[in-house]
């Protein structure tokens, strides 16, 4: 395999970029303290994490108030159609302090990609207080995303990847590239890229 190809998806606002940043350790995507779409179409980044380049896709979220949901679904198939082959893995990024619309973005999601994806996301918790699992139960709707995605759940804080400790960034990473390691295999090395082009 030589490079992975992972997009980070999730509802306007949850913090994509910032996470897109936080895996970079660099201010390449645009972040800002303002309601509203912030990032207009998707952008990508190369990283290297324990020896293994990744291609880090920054996309347009779903559902922001004022639009429906044509414009991240059409970002994120031009991002597809970018090198022709699809992604080997979604981050599916929710803000856990707000995770009302989860499940209805987790919806969205599958409705305009197929079900398909599911089995290519992972699950990350952006904003955890305490631990994955303490989330997972004091929310419904998150454990049943975690369930239906295979149970591959990640915790994260990313306002600034610079007041993270760089080992803590360097295990989150690790771990990202272990469950993509793990999805892509048992695609055996498929990208998932039936739910894009079918629908065009
Ligand atoms: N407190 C806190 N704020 C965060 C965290 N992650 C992101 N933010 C803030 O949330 C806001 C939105 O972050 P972005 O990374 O721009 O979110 P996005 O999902 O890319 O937004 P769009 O591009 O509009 O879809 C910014 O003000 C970030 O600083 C976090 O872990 N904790
Ligand atoms: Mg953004």
């Amino acid at each position: 395999m030589d490079k992975y190809r992972i997009a980070i998806i999730g509802k306007t606002g949850v913090g994509k970029s910032s996470l897109g940043n936080y895996m970079a350790g660099d201010d390449v995507f645009m972040v800002q303290d303002i309601s509203g779409r912030v990032t207009k179409q998707f952008s990508r980044t190369q990283v290297d994490i324990g020896g293994r380049k990744l291609v880090i896709y920054d996309t347009v979220g779903f559902y922001d108030s004022k639009e429906g949901n044509s414009l991240p679904a059409d970002d994120l198939r031009k991002a597809c159609k970018d090198e022709g082959e699809g992604f080997h893995a979604f981050l599916y990024l929710v803000n856990t302090q707000a995770e009302q619309d989860a499940i209805r973005t987790f919806r969205a999601i599958k409705k305009k990609h197929g079900d398909g994806i599911v089995s290519y996301i992972i699950l990350v918790l952006n904003r955890v207080q305490g631990s994955v699992k303490t989330s997972l139960k004091e929310s419904n709707e998150l454990n049943r995303i975690h369930i239906s995605a295979g149970r591959r759940t990640i915790g994260v804080r990313c306002r600034s990847w610079k007041a993270v400790h760089k080992t803590e960034r360097d295990e989150t990473c690790q771990t990202i590239l272990r469950l993509v390691q793990h999805i892509s295999h048992a695609h055996n090395n498929e990208p998932y890229r039936k739910g894009f082009f079918k629908m065009m």
